[in-house]
Formats: structure tokens, sequence, C-alpha cells
């Protein structure tokens, strides 16, 4: 099964959203792998942001999400890296569709809330950056057929 990363990023955390955050990618029905609460240095985001390096909202990136804690986790599900970024939105939060969490609950760019993983291969090196292998956890709930199970 595919796994995504998805970070809460300090504006999230700090207004409350994590709980309805979680509660979409629930109701999508992806599986939580791992979760994780903590405050990243400018080292760290750095490594995070390492594509952007260069451009010029680069620092802008790296002092907003080391501005306070920001919550970190890995959902499962086939397809799940497309399932999240369509769940979280446009960039741009004048441009996200209704009903995803940046149109309903943020408004500009520099706080768009979260972020996701925008491809399988950038989902493989975000995981490996912010979680142990040890810390992912194998698991389905009993649910998990009556969302992902495939008809034959
Ligand atoms: P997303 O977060 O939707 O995957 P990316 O990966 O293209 O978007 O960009 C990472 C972050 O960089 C975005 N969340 C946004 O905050 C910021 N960003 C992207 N493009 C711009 C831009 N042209 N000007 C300012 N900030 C930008």
């Amino acid at each position: 099964m595919e796994k995504t990363f998805v970070c809460i990023k300090p504006d999230g955390v700090q207004r409350g959203f994590i709980g309805e955050i979680i509660k979409r990618f629930e109701n999508r029905g992806l599986l939580l792998g791992a979760a994780k609460f903590l405050q990243v240095d400018h080292a760290f985001a750095e490594k995070h942001y390492a594509e952007h390096v260069g451009k010029p909202f680069y620092n802008g990136l790296v002092n907003y999400i080391t501005s306070g804690p920001v919550f970190a986790m890995v959902w499962v599900g086939e397809d799940a890296v497309k399932l999240v970024r369509q769940t979280v939105g446009a960039t741009k939060p004048a441009e996200a569709a209704p009903g995803t969490i940046r149109h309903d609950f943020a408004a500009k760019m520099d706080r768009n809330l979260i972020h996701a993983s925008d491809s399988p291969e950038t989902a493989e090196r975000e995981i490996a950056l912010w979680f142990a292998p040890d810390e992912i956890v194998a698991w389905h709930n009993s649910n998990f057929l009556w969302s992902f199970g495939k008809n034959s």
C-alpha cells in the first residue's frame, strides 16, 4: 500500500485544526501509519525544503515551518499521495476547491496550514527524513477493506 507524508504546519497547530484534519483523512478511509508532535529546527527544515533552495520564498518557508510546533504524520492507502493531495487542496487557498482543507481553513499561501508529499518518490524521501522505520506502524483496521477492497 502506498504511504504519504503529511505535516500540519504551525498555523494549523496554533489554530486548533489537528483533530479536524486527522478526521478528514480518516473519513477518506486512509489508515494512519505514524504521527508525532514536534518542533523542527532550521537545519531540519532546510533538509525538508531542499528542493526549494534558491527560490525567493525559501527563507520564508523555513522560517514559517520552524515558527512553532508541527504535527507530522504518515497516511497509508491505495493512491494515498493523490487522495491526500486532493483532500488538502491547491497550494494557493484562493484556488483550492470547496471542501478541501486549504479552502475550508486557510486564506493565503503563506499560511496554507499543511504540507503533503506531491509524488510517491517525494513521499519516500520525506517519510525517511521525518520518521525512523520503527516509528511506522504496520496495521490494518477492520474497515480497511471497506475502503480499499477490490471487486472480483
Ligand atoms: P505544496 O505545499 O502545495 O506541495 P509546493 O511544494 O510547490 O506546494 O511548495 C511548498 C510551499 O512553498 C507551499 N506550501 C507554499 O507555501 C510555498 N510556495 C510555493 N510556491 C510559492 C510561491 N510562488 N511564492 C511563495 N511561496 C510559495
